[in-house]
């Protein structure tokens, strides 16, 4: 066997770091400007480009006469990999754009600094791994950055039914079961609220319902706990007027899981609560109480009535969801008023079929979007 040789792994390498610096360095120059960023992503590529050829003086030349993308296999693979779905198509999200290309650029840096290695070129080798490291530091500035996407995601999951797992006496149905059944019947969204169980419990609770609701590719939200949402891996938490300020709360999220989106929402009663969640951040509200409920029983506040989700609708450029009293009676007259979502906690949580019930209220409500 002829010994093997390297550079075509050096030029491949090379060329796929700097496209995706490229793609990064675009993104953040035209599509979502952050100056700091783009020339970041910009000076990493140009070192990328020359900084090998200082250390390595023949190697600029060598790459180009070794260039032969006519015999590459890697094309014909990623098309094969994409057709069979393991390779996307398209990113779903930004989160997803950005950490495939830098994932891309860091796996080129592996590759080449093992190549340097192998090649006794440890000055090479040392320039790759550095890169490497700098790479990590680029990637969660890069996601730091959006974390604040359009709330595309979760504006796509508000709507229909809004889930809500809770126990229920009459039925004897656990939190756990009821998000369980709503997530079968297809909810995009599911709030645990389980305001009787241990901590220790709702925590576990918490843990299948977030890996439940990844698998089927619906959000979780935890009720009140932002402890419990952060370590229970789900998608963010809904606060009441009396709980922790929707600031802090994402002061703690963003110390947790820094870069990530965690989508937070609060309860609101009025146009006043509205605009101040909405100044403090919130991703989206609840507004209510649509119509009286026995539900929340500490909720000391006059009914908001269809004219208050009227005005939600037509006022605010936040998602929402409204809540309090709404049946599968009613539930039309809420989605006339201007709703795209509704919460729906004693109507459906007391039906003996739950699976049943949802299914067939979910199908309803997005026949009316
Ligand atoms: N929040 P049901 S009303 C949890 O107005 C909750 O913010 C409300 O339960 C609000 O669907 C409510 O059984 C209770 O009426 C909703």
């Amino acid at each position: 066997m002829e010994p093997p040789d390297f550079t075509r792994l050096l030029d491949a390498n090379l060329n796929r770091i700097c496209e995706g610096l490229r793609v990064l360095e675009d993104f953040f120059r035209f599509a979502a400007p952050e100056p700091e960023l783009a020339e970041r992503c910009k000076s990493l590529r140009h070192r990328v480009r020359h900084e090998p050829g200082r250390l390595k003086p023949d190697l600029p030349d060598l790459l180009w006469t070794h260039r032969d993308a006519e015999s590459d296999c890697g094309p014909a693979v990623s098309l094969r990999l994409q057709d069979q779905g393991e390779i996307a198509h398209q990113y779903s999200t930004i989160r997803d754009f950005l950490t495939a290309n830098c994932k891309r650029i860091q796996e080129g840096l592996r590759s080449l600094a093992e190549a340097g290695r192998m090649l006794d070129q440890s000055g090479l080798a040392c320039f790759f791994e550095d890169m490497r490291y700098q790479s990590y530091a680029l990637e969660s500035d890069c996601l730091a950055a959006v974390a604040n996407e359009p709330r595309t995601r979760l504006a796509a999951a508000l709507r229909g039914l809004y889930g809500v797992a809770s126990p229920e006496p009459a039925t004897g149905r656990s939190a756990l079961a009821s998000g369980l059944d709503l997530l079968a019947a297809g909810v995009f969204v599911l709030q645990y609220r389980n305001k009787t169980a241990d901590t220790v419990d709702q925590l576990a609770d918490c843990q299948v319902l977030a890996a439940a609701c990844h698998e089927r590719g619906a959000l979780l939200i935890v009720n009140d706990r932002v402890d419990i949402a952060l370590a229970s891996g789900a998608d963010g938490v809904h606060l009441g007027q009396e709980d922790l300020p929707v600031g802090v709360a994402r002061q703690l999220a963003a110390h947790v899981r820094p870069g990530q989106p965690f989508w937070i929402g609060q309860s609101t009663h009025n146009p006043e609560q509205a605009r101040a969640a909405a100044d403090a951040g919130c991703d989206y509200i609840g507004i209510g109480p649509v119509f009286a409920t026995t539900t929340k029983a500490d909720l000391r506040v006059p009914v908001a009535g269809l004219e208050y989700v009227h005005w939600s609708a037509t006022t605010l450029d936040l998602p929402h969801v409204a809540i309090g009293g709404i049946s599968p009676g009613n539930f039309e007259q809420v989605f006339s008023a201007g709703a795209r979502c509704c919460a729906m906690i004693s109507a459906i949580n007391q039906e003996s079929d739950l699976v049943a019930t949802a299914r067939l209220v979910q199908a309803q409500m997005l026949a009316l979007l």
